[in-house]
């Protein structure tokens, strides 16, 4: 008999101590490694180890818990989660940040530096992966059972460099060194079948049914990570999915000597979860795409049914156990799926697996822009999913035939209605399916909801008035201000306590202090230190270097003509031909700092980079304007920069056209850290003027209901050209080719498409903007009201924590409360 095993009382202590001991454990045992040859990076893996082991308790507690009580469970669908990196997130909601910095130090290592060796999991495009990732924090920091289920893309967001002023796109290969922050679950892989073709048969009782025979089947494979809610114990899943193929070769043909033709199938299955798509609001409608967001749509349906059968249920109380939120369509085919699964596979009458799957889904849209509404050819969606079209067209029967009887006679509404698109060639409308599978549909911010349901989903509003409602967008203060922004979360929590981490209204109470100078001195400083560190990171990527005295004007997010970074470009050439022509008293510095990623096949998004870069090259190296103006384009911008950008910016540029940005979140984390915003009336912009006060915004630019009438009336860009000398010699300067040494080709498509078409009015917007940043520079030049303000916009920056917009969805949509964990005794989960 082997002796028993003795537990210790703790295995996974968070003392000092105990984490160096756990460190070298896993640099020894985990890495094969002694200190003389390793590197950083096994350094990185070693502790990366030793935390992972610390969430295991709480995560194990959480799911032992929910496996037993059954709770109503939030399932958060997405295609894209852009987490940005792991560990230090971790540290901070373990609340063991503090003691493993002593403990590396002690070891003679320094945290940052292990820090920095993460290769963040860019698995998202913008702002709504980055908001999944968002969600699922504040929906385990509110201790609500949730899961969130997307693809474990090998390849992310690709890798943006900058080679004479053009992107280039290079693959992430953020598994290079492995994920220590995953674990496979062999054990629950799922079938996921494409293609092929559907037949009826009858069953023993004689009831007909449908068999769904596909031409191909692949293997989904889940991948688990932790994700650890702040100070409390539970610990929810981040399931992303991994396609295999089904059997490792085709034997037979491997047998036949093809051994080639039998890998290249293998190969083909492994493609689907290869690689994100770069586009953010636009369709490609390929393929592959397509049967990407089956894939993990059919996994992540299949994993919750077992676990609801595994928790002793049947399928007919799945709705009351599992609310599922679809961000955007990507995943709406669950609509049709979790129909086929209900019907096909589990025998259910078509009437109570349609009010199963209505109560089910929840559909949350993120654009107002017709080019990113997904439809797919119908002989394509025939090809890939043959059964699901069957169901489609039975759930649009009935649903055309509830319009008929809502509005009698009125067949154009039924055209517009249909979940097919028959105008021309036939498409599967997506937001259809979503909307009639849902029983809540929610825009990101209350101008996009109301846009929503006057524009986009007009026709829906009218059917289904009850089910629109709008919930803002939100960002968790533990990334975007305890991790991102040290010096501030000290400053903060010593003069309010630190209530506001997990309720950030609270930071009001900083309001009063706002008064109080030797606060604001502390502010500034805290401020200028975070300066000097994003100053230290634009040399390091760019070579230039910027003066953390000059204003830092920031523009971050991807590049994209409605976002019009080429407005805040044509600002920038405001200033310099007026330092040039000698008819400015401007002095004040200003460093212009962008980032941000264009769709690779984007080509005028590219050639903004590319202007942004040239006029960059001219400015920066022209001895005339005294190093008062720098233009640093900061290459790759993700989730890591971020962090080091936003508490690091005095000025936030959110400056899209009213009306195109659904809400925008990177406003919220700008506004956190004290910057303060030039922005429109657009999306959440709106709503952080309300809060921060009008007084404290720089608000410029045509409304949305304006820009509607400019253009119902004929805008015509050419004519304001022609009457506003300054923006004359702005553009002119682009056109002769001032920035491109001659060469008057290269900005051509954007100078005619601005002068001929503009379609997102920065010719109508411009001398709005430019007078408003001249007040901009006037303020600055006021240290004081400017530290005032800057205080005052943190202060009631409150409303833009994910959590309140989490509480939100739980409420009013999910129907779902908190389920607090008690933290088991690692020796009773052992057995
Ligand atoms: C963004 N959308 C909105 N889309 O633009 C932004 N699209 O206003 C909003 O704040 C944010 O969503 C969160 O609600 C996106 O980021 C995409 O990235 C995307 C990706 C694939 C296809 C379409």
């Amino acid at each position: 008999n082997p002796p028993p095993v003795i537990f210790e009382d703790d295995r996974t202590s968070v003392t000092t101590e105990g984490l160096k001991r756990a460190f070298y454990d896993h640099l020894f045992y985990t890495q094969g490694k002694f200190p003389e040859i390793a590197g950083l990076g096994d350094y990185y893996q070693a502790l990366a180890h030793a935390v992972r082991d610390r969430t295991l308790q709480r995560w194990i507690s959480s799911v032992a818990d929910h496996t037993a009580t059954a709770p109503k469970t939030v399932a958060y669908l997405s295609a894209e989660f852009l987490m940005g990196p792991h560990m230090g997130n971790n540290l901070i909601n373990l609340g063991i940040y503090d003691t493993v910095k002593k403990a590396v130090q002690e070891i003679g290592l320094d945290l940052n530096e292990l820090l920095r060796q993460e290769e963040e999991p860019g698995l998202g495009n913008g702002g709504l992966g980055r908001l999944a990732a968002c969600f699922i924090d504040s929906l385990a920091t509110a201790e609500i059972p949730a899961f969130g289920y997307g693809i474990r893309y090998e390849y992310g967001i690709f890798y943006q460099t900058i080679m004479d002023g053009w992107q280039v796109e290079n693959t992430d290969k953020w598994l290079r060194h492995g994920n220590p922050w995953e674990i496979q679950r062999a054990e629950w892989a799922v079938e996921v079948k494409l293609g092929g073709h559907t037949e009826q048969y009858q069953d023993d009782l004689g009831r007909l049914h449908v068999r769904w025979a596909p031409e191909k089947t692949v293997a989904g494979v889940p991948f688990d990570s932790p994700i650890v809610g702040y100070k409390v114990t539970t610990t929810n899943t981040l399931r992303l999915w991994r396609a295999e193929a089904t059997e490792a070769f085709d034997f037979s043909q491997f047998n036949r000597g093809d051994y080639l033709g039998a890998v290249d199938k293998k190969v083909t299955s492994e493609n689907l979860t290869k690689a994100l798509y770069p586009n953010d609001e636009t369709v490609q409608g390929k393929e592959l795409r397509l049967e990407q967001q089956y894939f993990f749509v059919s996994c992540s349906l299949q994993d919750m049914l077992r676990i609801h059968k595994a928790r002793g249920m049947e399928p007919d109380t799945f709705d009351q156990k599992f609310a599922i939120q679809l961000n955007d369509t990507h995943p709406a085919i669950a609509v049709a799926e979790l129909m086929r699964l209900l019907i096909d596979d589990n025998m259910m009458p078509w009437d109570q697996a349609w009010g199963i799957t209505t109560r089910t889904f929840s559909y949350t849209n993120h654009t107002l822009l017709p080019e990113a509404l997904e439809r797919w050819p119908l002989d394509l969606f025939k090809r890939i999913l043959p059964r699901h079209l069957e169901i489609i067209y039975e759930i649009n029967a009935r649903f055309l035939n509830d319009v008929r009887i809502k509005f009698l006679g009125d067949d154009s509404r039924l055209a517009r209605l249909s979940l097919i698109d028959e105008s021309g060639e036939r498409y599967v409308r997506m937001a259809h399916l979503a909307c009639v599978g849902s029983h809540t549909i929610n825009g990101v911010a209350e101008l996009h909801s109301e846009l929503l349901k006057q524009d986009v989903l007009k026709d829906f509003y009218e059917m289904w008035p009850e089910k629109f409602t709008n919930v803002t967008n939100g960002v968790t203060p533990r990334r975007w201000m305890v991790l991102s922004n040290p010096r501030l979360t000290k400053l903060v929590s010593e003069t309010i306590g630190e209530g506001w981490i997990t309720d950030l209204p609270q930071l009001s109470k900083l309001e009063p202090h706002a008064e109080d100078s030797a606060f604001r001195d502390s502010w500034r400083a805290i401020k200028r230190a975070n300066k000097v560190d994003l100053a230290a990171l634009i040399l390091r990527r760019t070579g230039v270097a910027v003066s953390p005295d000059s204003m830092f004007d920031v523009l971050v997010k991807r590049i994209h003509e409605y976002k019009r970074q080429h407005l805040a470009v044509l600002h920038i050439i405001t200033l310099y031909h007026r330092l040039k022509s000698g008819r400015s008293a401007y002095t004040l510095p200003r460093t212009f700092i962008f980032g941000g990623k264009a769709a690779p096949g984007y080509t005028m998004a590219k050639l903004m980079i590319k202007l942004i870069n040239a006029v960059g090259d001219v400015v920066n190296n022209d001895r005339d304007v005294h190093d008062l103006l720098k233009v640093v384009f900061l290459p790759n911008f993700n989730v890591t920069y971020g962090q080091c950008v936003y508490p690091g910016a005095d000025l936030s540029e959110q400056i899209s056209l009213a009306g195109k940005e659904a809400s925008g979140t990177g406003n919220m984390k700008f506004a956190m850290n004290g910057a303060l915003t030039i922005g429109t009336m657009d999306g959440a912009n709106i709503e952080i003027r309300d809060q921060v006060k009008a007084e404290n915004f720089f608000l410029f630019g045509h409304t949305a209901s304006e820009v509607h009438d400019i253009k119902a009336s004929g805008y015509r860009p050419r004519d304001i050209y022609e009457v506003n000398a300054e923006l004359r010699a702005v553009v002119d300067l682009i056109q002769t080719g001032f920035f491109s040494r001659g060469d008057t080709d290269v900005f051509k498509p954007i100078v005619d498409n601005l002068l001929d078409h503009d379609p997102y009015l920065l010719l109508a917007d411009y001398q709005s903007y430019i007078d408003c940043q001249d007040v901009v520079s006037d303020t600055y030049r006021e240290a004081d009201t400017w530290a005032r303000m800057s205080i005052l916009n943190s202060a009631r920056s409150g409303k833009f924590s994910s959590d309140r917009s989490i509480a939100e969805y739980a409420k009013n949509i999910w129907k779902v409360e908190a389920v607090p964990i008690t933290l088991k005794p690692e020796k009773e989960l052992y057995m």
